[in-house]
């Protein structure tokens, strides 16, 4: 491993380490930079909250490509609302519809600052501009089954791990400070099976969930795995045994290790 790749990743372990004190300090806003070694013009800040298995995807996707960035802790503006609180301005400006993720690239105000949004379109910008550790196949149907599993992990499965399990069991007591709906929590944990089925039918004989190759498609799933493992929800090794070894192996991976608390 070159100095250099040494270097950001330590520059990247000691800025998840601030992250993490500083989200369990104040869940609401705080800035964290990271030393970079780009110009100015390059800075990559990411406006969002570790909570959201969403900004997690982008962070972990940068540390698989040991990008460097800062994160701008920010909740949604739904959220922040909610709370009477404000919204920063560049993270207003970063984010349309005032969710997290959103990114920024250079300093805001500055003329040469651009914006976009949504971990998928994040993801796969941050690829194509570094190509280095690719996330998306270049083989077509390889570069296809890794959208569709990434939107799989962003819809069908974030739509109950996310919406109602992380919700109701952690989202809604910490930051709104409501008791868990526990049958909106039964049930949702009731639908989990046969999304196992799925991913368990589609993982035997591979390693990733394309194939030999780790893609976004497995940071997509894998926060939504990591959901619930935060939320102690164990999968079945005698029902879905190539999901749990699938499982393990993501949670194995430095970028997944340095974000389960
Ligand atoms: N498809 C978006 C989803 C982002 C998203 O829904 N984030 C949640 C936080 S986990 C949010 O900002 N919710 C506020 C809202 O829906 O207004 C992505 O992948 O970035």
């Amino acid at each position: 491993m070159s100095s250099f790749t040494q270097f950001k990743k330590a520059t990247f372990a000691a800025s998840s380490a601030l992250l993490l004190l500083i989200s369990t300090v104040t869940p609401t806003m705080a800035e964290i930079s990271t030393p970079s070694t780009q110009p100015a013009s390059a800075a990559r800040t990411i406006y969002g909250s570790q909570m959201s298995p969403f900004v997690l995807k982008v962070i972990i996707a940068m540390a698989e490509k040991n990008l460097d960035f800062k994160l701008v802790e920010t909740l949604p503006k739904k959220i922040l609302h909610a709370k009477g609180s404000a919204m920063l301005i560049p993270f207003d400006n970063a984010s349309p519809l005032g969710k997290i993720p959103a990114y920024r690239e250079g300093e805001y105000g500055q003329e040469d600052s651009w914006t976009i949004a949504d971990s998928a379109v994040i993801i796969a910008y941050l690829d194509k501009n570094n190509p280095e550790h690719p996330l998306y196949p270049t083989n077509a149907k390889k570069f296809a089954e890794t959208l569709w599993y990434e939107k799989y992990g962003d819809e069908v499965m974030a739509n109950i791990i996310h919406h109602k399990i992380l919700f109701e069991q952690k989202i809604k007591p910490v930051l709104f400070k409501k008791p868990t709906d526990e049958k909106i929590l039964k049930d949702a944990i009731m639908e989990l099976p046969p999304l196992f089925d799925y991913l368990d039918g589609k993982l035997k004989g591979k390693k990733w969930i394309v194939g030999d190759d780790f893609t976004a498609a497995d940071i997509a799933i894998g926060v939504q795995l990591l959901s619930l493992k935060k939320c102690n929800i164990s999968i079945d090794e005698k029902k879905w045994p190539n999901l749990v070894r699938y499982s393990k192996d993501l949670f194995q991976r430095d970028a997944f290790k340095k974000n389960i608390k």
